[in-house]
């Protein structure tokens, strides 16, 4: 008997946890392991870089997810208060180098990280990076933060150092191979590549993250989180250990 209804148990669990999962959810700011100069605020968000030059930090949410699957991710970035001085930006980060981050100052924690992918919201313009400028948004590939073989972008934004919280939204659709970014509800740019393949040799389990850095010149950055509707996280054994990322090298700034 006890056999005859394993198959039903069995069935039963994978639509209960496929049923969890599709459910969105506000992460908890324990679903994240800070590295660099961030610090939790009052408020449950991140202060990933203070008010000062050459500071860099990033958050990593610990449980890995996969691009076979749909998801969106929703939060609110502040970029600072200072126009014209203020600098260098911050960049939504996919990649399956667990406990990794790029170079600092305008590689924006991304810089040399590979492989992975960098939604970068962009306030410095670093002319040897070919950078617009005015602030701007570019989906780029394996830490190559120079715009000259992004997959989307660089897309000119209005000023977003503007001392007010912005919302950005990731979205995946994985069945179209379409990477879509929105600000404040609108979408800014989206990218169509099949980025298991492409990016990820064929390995579809990714962690991601939120990096920021100031260089010679600087702002406050921080990142809240909204609502995220993930895919199935995978088995806990992958979940990232409590150490933070090492760092590939110092800044180039
Ligand atoms: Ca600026
Ligand atoms: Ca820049
Ligand atoms: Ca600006």
């Amino acid at each position: 008997m006890k056999n005859f209804f394993r198959p039903f148990l069995f069935f039963a669990l994978i639509l209960f946890s496929a049923l969890v999962s599709a459910i969105a959810q506000r992460p908890s700011i324990e679903d994240f392991t800070m590295f660099g100069d961030t610090y939790r605020t009052e408020d449950d968000c991140f202060r990933l870089t203070e008010e000062e030059d050459y500071s860099s930090g990033s958050i990593w949410y610990k449980r890995p997810i996969s691009l076979s699957a749909p998801f969106s991710i929703e939060l609110s970035i502040l970029a600072g208060c200072k126009d014209t001085d203020g600098a260098d930006g911050m960049v939504f980060v996919f990649t399956n180098r667990a406990n990794t981050v790029g170079y600092r100052g305008e590689g924006i924690g991304f810089g040399g990280l590979r492989p992975s992918i960098g939604i970068e919201v962009d306030t410095w313009l670093n002319y040897h990076l070919n950078d617009p400028a005015e602030d701007h948004v570019a989906i780029m590939a394996n830490g190559m933060v120079g715009h000259y073989n992004d997959l989307a972008g660089p897309k000119p934004i209005p000023n977003i150092e503007d001392c007010r919280r912005h919302q950005l939204a990731i979205r995946w659709d994985p069945a179209a191979q379409r990477l879509s970014v929105e600000i404040d509800k609108q979408e800014v740019i989206a990218a169509r590549a099949d980025l298991v393949n492409a990016i990820f040799q064929g390995n579809d389990v990714v962690y991601w993250g939120v990096t920021a850095a100031t260089g010679r010149y600087n702002n406050f950055h921080e990142v809240c989180f909204d609502r995220l509707s993930m895919n199935g996280p995978a088995e806990e054994e992958n979940w990232l250990p409590v150490e933070g990322p090492q760092e590939l090298w110092a800044e180039r700034k």
